[in-house]
This record gives structure tokens, C-alpha cells and sequence, in this order.
């Protein structure tokens, strides 16, 4: 397939490198044969409009992932509403804006599977966008999300600028965030197993109902699509990106007990929300584009889970 934009010799933003998706975007990029642009919180305070314009103008990228966000899993996202929406609105409306002011030639904005309506048919297509009522759990973060997508295509149709967007489904790999109240699913199902293998214990408590169907991609496997996108497509609607597999939280917990060789049993805390019953994407537009994730799942799992391990021994 034809490069729409070849990366070699760009100056490549990566905002938000410290995440799990930003330091993803970073290790595929070292790949390439592009120069890659970081400013920590200390350099750049992304919230800061006067600032975000400065900085970008004065080193130039030719391309920026916009990785940068607050997030959360489903219950920092159920209880902090505000900064979600706040704090998700101003960074990707500050870092749009400068690029669009300093002649950014492309952009990729990430959002999350969450813009689509609860109830949306599935797998979700990207028309399933703005059909129907959010899931109330993270409809705060999915608004900023849906801004973000409305921002480049607005700065695309008004100035005709290159920005793009890609809607990833649940990730998980290096570099989570290991937070049993803030955290996905994934890493708080790392975290409570590692803690029972440690202690001898055979039960491990999951949120909700474990019913609930999510996908789930591997993180590098993102970041190779992202890179992928970047280079190949160009155009006004955003585009999914995912396995196009479910599994139930249940089957989740199950398949990582097995990576970490713990044989409890899992117990369910129904005050916990179970959130959207079902997502799962439709990724056949990024298919026909010839990208597929190439992580078998479990070994995605098995790599994440030694990985987790590691940190504990070696804390940052
Ligand atoms: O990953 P998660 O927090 O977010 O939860 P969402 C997924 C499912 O796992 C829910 C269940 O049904 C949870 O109830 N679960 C079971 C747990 N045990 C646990 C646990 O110990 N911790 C957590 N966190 N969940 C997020 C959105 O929704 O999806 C974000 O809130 C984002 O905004 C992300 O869009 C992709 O999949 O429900």
C-alpha cells in the first residue's frame, strides 16, 4: 500500500510518552528512521494553552500522535467526571490548535471504543458514532473524545489539515497503570493475582457481575497500527482499531490466572458497575487496509504479566 506520509527524516511528537500508549508509540517509532520529540510535565504543561503554542512552534514536529489524556478505568472515570471532561477537552484542544498554528503537516488524535453508544449493535462500526445514548459510566471521557474526532475534522474540512483519528478498544501491556481504584481492568487483575500468589490466598475479588464482554489489544500491537495509520491513511472519518475478539471479564480473569500459574477461584462484588455489557469493534475498514494485530493473546499476557513482575522488583 502507497505512503500517504513517509516518516523518514520527520521530527515526530509523541505527547502523552510517559503513558502506556505514548511509550508504545515511542518504542515502535525507534524503528523508524524519525527523529522522536518527549517534553515531560516539568518541560510542558499540556493544560497550559500559551504554553502548548510556544513550545510547539519552537521545535517544529512535522507529525504529532496525540497520545496525551486523562484516563481511567471504570471507576476513576465513574468519580472524577470533571477532570475527565475538563482536563481530556483542554489537552486535545490546545494541542490541535497549535498544530494547526505552527503547520503540523499530520496528526493522529487517539480517542477510546467508549464514544460508541452502550447499546450500539455489535461489533461497532464507525457509524455506530452519535446513533444513540453513552454508557453513563464514562460518558464524561467519551464527550472529550468525541470532541477530539470533531476537532480534526473540523481543522481538516476549515484549514485543510492532515489530522486523523483512531478509536482504540480496551489495552493492556508494559507500562499500566498498577492502581486498583484508578486502573483498567487488566492491570487490577495483575495486581489482585500477583497479590494472592504472593500471600497463599485462593480467591480473588472481581468487580460486578464478570459477565460484561470487552476486546482487548495489546498495546504494541496499537502502536504498530498507529504507526501504520499514520503512513497510509488520510481522511474525515476516524477509524477502529482492535482485535475484532471479545471475551467476558470472567474468561479475562481466568486466562490471566493460568499466564501467572495461580489456580484460586474469582468471587464477584455486584455493588462494583459492570459498565457497557458489550464492546466489540468492527475493525474490517483498518483489515482491509491490509493491518492485523499479530500478538497471540496470551502471549501478549504473558509478556505484560512478566513486565509487571519486573517493576515490582525495580521501582521507578
Ligand atoms: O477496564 P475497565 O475499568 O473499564 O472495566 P471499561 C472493564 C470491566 O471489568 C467492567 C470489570 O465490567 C468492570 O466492572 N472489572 C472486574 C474490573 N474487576 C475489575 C477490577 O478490579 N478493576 C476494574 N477496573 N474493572 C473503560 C472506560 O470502561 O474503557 C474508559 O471507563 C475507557 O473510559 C476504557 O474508554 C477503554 O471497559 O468498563
Amino acid at each position: 500500500m502507497n505512503e500517504v506520509f513517509a516518516l523518514g527524516g520527520k521530527k515526530i511528537w509523541v505527547a502523552g510518552h510517559k503513558g502506556m500508549a505514548g511509550s508504545a508509540i515511542v518504542r515502535r517509532l525507534q524503528r523508524e528512521n524519525c527523529t522522536i520529540l518527549t517534553a515531560t510535565r516539568q518541560e510542558l504543561d499540556l493544560l497550559g494553552q500559551r504554553q502548548v503554542e510556544d513550545w510547539v512552534s519552537r521545535n517544529k514536529p512535522d507529525a504529532v500522535f496525540l497520545a496525551a489524556a486523562t484516563v481511567g478505568g471504570i471507576l476513576a472515570n465513574a468519580t472524577r467526571p470533571a477532570e475527565f471532561l475538563y482536563e481530556n477537552l483542554v489537552i486535545e484542544t490546545n494541542i490541535i490548535h497549535a498544530a494547526y498554528k505552527a503547520g503540523v503537516r499530520k496528526l493522529l488524535f487517539l480517542g477510546s471504543s467508549c464514544i460508541y453508544p452502550k447499546l450500539a449493535p455489535q461489533p461497532m462500526t464507525e457509524s455506530a458514532l452519535l446513533t444513540g445514548p453513552l454508557e453513563p459510566t464514562n460518558e464524561w471521557y467519551a464527550i472529550a473524545k468525541i470532541a477530539g474526532i470533531k476537532l480534526c475534522q473540523a481543522y481538516r474540512k476549515q484549514y485543510g489539515c492532515d489530522f486523523i483519528s483512531a478509536m482504540p478498544t480496551n489495552l493492556f501491556g508494559p507500562g499500566d497503570r498498577y492502581d486498583l481504584t484508578q486502573g483498567h481492568v487488566v492491570a487490577a487483575l495483575i495486581m489482585k493475582i500477583a497479590a494472592a500468589k504472593k500471600e497463599n490466598r485462593d480467591t480473588v475479588e472481581l468487580w460486578g457481575s464478570g459477565e460484561p464482554k470487552r476486546e482487548f489489544l495489546f498495546v504494541d500491537d496499537l502502536a504498530d497500527a498507529l504507526v501504520f495509520l499514520m503512513k497510509h491513511y488520510s481522511d474525515l472519518e476516524h477509524i477502529n482499531v482492535g482485535t475484532g475478539k471479545e471475551m467476558t471479564i470472567r474468561e479475562l480473569a481466568t486466562r490471566i490466572a493460568k499466564v501467572a500459574g495461580w489456580h484460586g477461584k474469582f468471587t464477584y462484588d455486584v455493588s462494583k458497575p459492570d459498565g457497557t455489557p458489550r464492546k466489540v469493534m468492527d475493525v474490517s475498514r483498518l483489515s482491509a487496509m491490509g493491518w492485523a494485530a499479530q500478538t497471540p493473546f496470551d502471549d501478549a499476557m504473558d509478556r505484560t504479566w512478566r513486565a509487571y513482575l519486573e517493576s515490582l522488583d525495580h521501582p521507578k
